[in-house]
């Protein structure tokens, strides 16, 4: 299997987020990507590479050019006010308020986004276009006849939606390259989020459409962040209903549980009959998260990694949450040779 990564990763490397009401130590942080790699070394899986630049087009296909604009630019409008500590936002438009974006940087980062975990620095931008382009190498990888590729993508990105960012993501990698996919003549794809969290981000940018089917099992939004999305009555609209597909689960639900789900969402993209599978791996459903109430073990994902390759269908895993370090390479990597086999 061909795994893609860039050091640029590490431009991206956030102090705080607001946790259980204090400011906490990010759990997003660089160590997470240097040590599946590490791993991913050691188990020997296949051949690492760079990625190409694909310029800001595809991401343009995802995203609405306003928040691209705004990314690219953020850091240099909130430096200009005086500040060199990381951006976060503080007021949300909520009920009732309008959605006009505002003038200050101020303004602008909470018109643009959804949560007080996701914080802004210097080398944000470099690092969220080289994960989009990890992204976009493996997809043109699968284009190229690769049966199964690894996009070791950081920051992550399922949360982020075509015009607001949060959850630790700005760009929606996985969304990126399905996007990609398609323009380059696939007809249907497949979206797995095997995350944790809800990926808010990828079904809202693909709820009415009927190219991308998304799949996801994580967290009950009753219980789990991101709270506003994810339940199990929202099956898409327009010419996407039946194509999105949630399995929510309760805190400590069992692997047993966990696995039921997957077979469901199996038998789905089956039936949906795809050209390649998307896979948003986030390895956050391990016993030992430290945000998370899953309870996969170390082993279970190996079966992870098999019961994914029993589809038969040209893959691509793209890396999103997982915060226990000690764990997070093991976990990974474990995924990727229960798929190799
Ligand atoms: N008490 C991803 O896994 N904070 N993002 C949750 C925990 C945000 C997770 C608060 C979690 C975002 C890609
Ligand atoms: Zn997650």
């Amino acid at each position: 299997m061909l795994t893609v990564y860039s050091d640029d990763h590490r431009l991206h490397s956030g102090k705080f987020e607001l946790v259980d009401g204090e400011m906490q130590p990010c759990y997003e942080c660089p160590e997470r990507a240097d040590l599946v790699l590490e791993a991913v070394r050691k188990a020997t899986i296949g051949e690492i590479i760079t990625p190409d630049d694909f310029g800001l087009e595809p991401v343009r296909r995802i995203h609405d050019d306003r928040f691209v604009d705004f990314l690219q630019h953020a850091w240099d409008l909130w430096t200009a006010e005086g500040r060199d500590c990381d951006t976060l936002p503080l007021v949300w438009a909520v009920r009732g308020m309008r959605q006009i974006e505002p003038q200050h940087i101020d303004g602008k980062l909470s018109y643009f986004s959804f949560d007080a975990g996701t914080p802004i620095t210097a080398g944000t931008w470099r690092a969220i276009t080289a994960a989009a382009n990890v992204a976009l190498t493996g997809a043109a990888k699968l284009r190229g006849g690769e049966r199964r590729v690894f996009s070791l993508c950081r920051p992550p990105g399922h949360h982020a939606a075509s015009d607001y960012y949060g959850g630790y993501c700005f760009l929606n990698n996985a969304a990126i390259a399905a996007q990609y996919l398609l323009d380059q003549g696939a007809k249907r794809v497949v979206i797995l989020d095997v995350d944790y969290h809800h990926g808010n981000g990828t079904q809202s940018i693909f709820y009415d459409r009927d190219d991308v089917l998304f799949v996801s099992i994580h967290g009950d939004p009753d219980q789990e962040y991101p709270y506003f999305l994810g339940r199990a009555d929202e099956c898409g609209t327009g010419a996407g209903e039946g194509c999105n597909a949630n399995f929510p689960l309760r805190w400590q639900s069992s692997a047993a549980s966990w696995f039921t789900a997957l077979d469901k969402g199996r038998q789905l993209i089956a039936e949906y009959s795809p050209d390649y599978v998307v896979v948003s791996l986030g390895v956050d459903t391990y016993e030992g998260d430290p945000i998370s109430q899953f309870r996969l073990t170390n082993d279970d994902f190996l079966t992870v990694g098999r019961r994914i390759a029993s589809l038969g269908l040209p893959t691509l895993f793209v890396l999103e949450g997982g915060y226990a370090i000690a764990d997070i390479g093991t976990n990974v990597s474990n995924v990727l040779t229960g798929f190799i086999g």
